[in-house]
């Protein structure tokens, strides 16, 4: 049975996005490392890791139903995570709101057969991988305040190089 990596993700609009990348070059300048590209950016909800391709469709096919209840989560520091060498922005503490969407999905994915994680939810948006230099830059540039209404189903392919990330599936905006 072949498998594939998946992951529930919120993905900033190209806005958003293009700020972060102005967020990227300003911390490279400190710790160095690579860039992630601006169309990747995205904040990880729940990482399924690899699946078998039948509950994949499966899930592919329910996302479209579930609805995500509308939020905002405030970027406002960098931080880092050594031991993956990740330069990371996010938020100072965890919306109330945005716990809440992580916990939801989980109980909904536990339904299908998924563990959820023993990890506490640590909400970022991966800037730039492989850094030299563990210490984040102290001051963020101006906190962005990012709503969301929607996540996306994900699928990673790993390739030379990197990753490729395919939207399968986005949840029903309110409304
Ligand atoms: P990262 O950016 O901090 O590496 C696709 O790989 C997404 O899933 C990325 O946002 C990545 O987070 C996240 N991810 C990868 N492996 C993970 C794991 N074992 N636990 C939680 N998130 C993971």
């Amino acid at each position: 049975m072949s498998t594939i990596r998946l992951f529930y993700a919120l993905w900033p609009p190209p806005q958003m996005a293009a700020s972060l990348a102005g967020w990227a070059d300003a911390a490279k300048q400190v710790t160095g490392g690579r860039a992630m590209r601006t169309e990747t950016l995205h904040l990880t909800l729940a990482f399924l890791g690899p699946v078998d391709s039948a509950l994949a469709d499966e899930l592919a096919a329910a996302t479209p139903e579930r609805r995500l209840a509308p939020g905002d989560v405030p970027l406002d520091r960098y931080g880092v995570f050594t031991r993956q060498r990740i330069l990371w922005a996010g938020p100072a503490e965890t919306p109330a709101g945005l716990q809440q969407a992580h916990d939801d999905l989980w109980h909904w994915l536990s339904g299908y057969g998924l563990t959820p994680p023993t990890q506490p939810f640590r909400p970022h948006v991966t800037l730039l991988r492989n850094i030299a230099h563990a210490e984040p830059p102290g001051d963020a540039p101006a906190p962005l305040e990012w709503h969301y209404d929607r996540m996306v189903l994900v699928a990673s392919e790993s390739l030379t190089g990197g990753s490729r990330y395919r939207i399968v599936a986005q949840s029903r905006p309110q409304g």
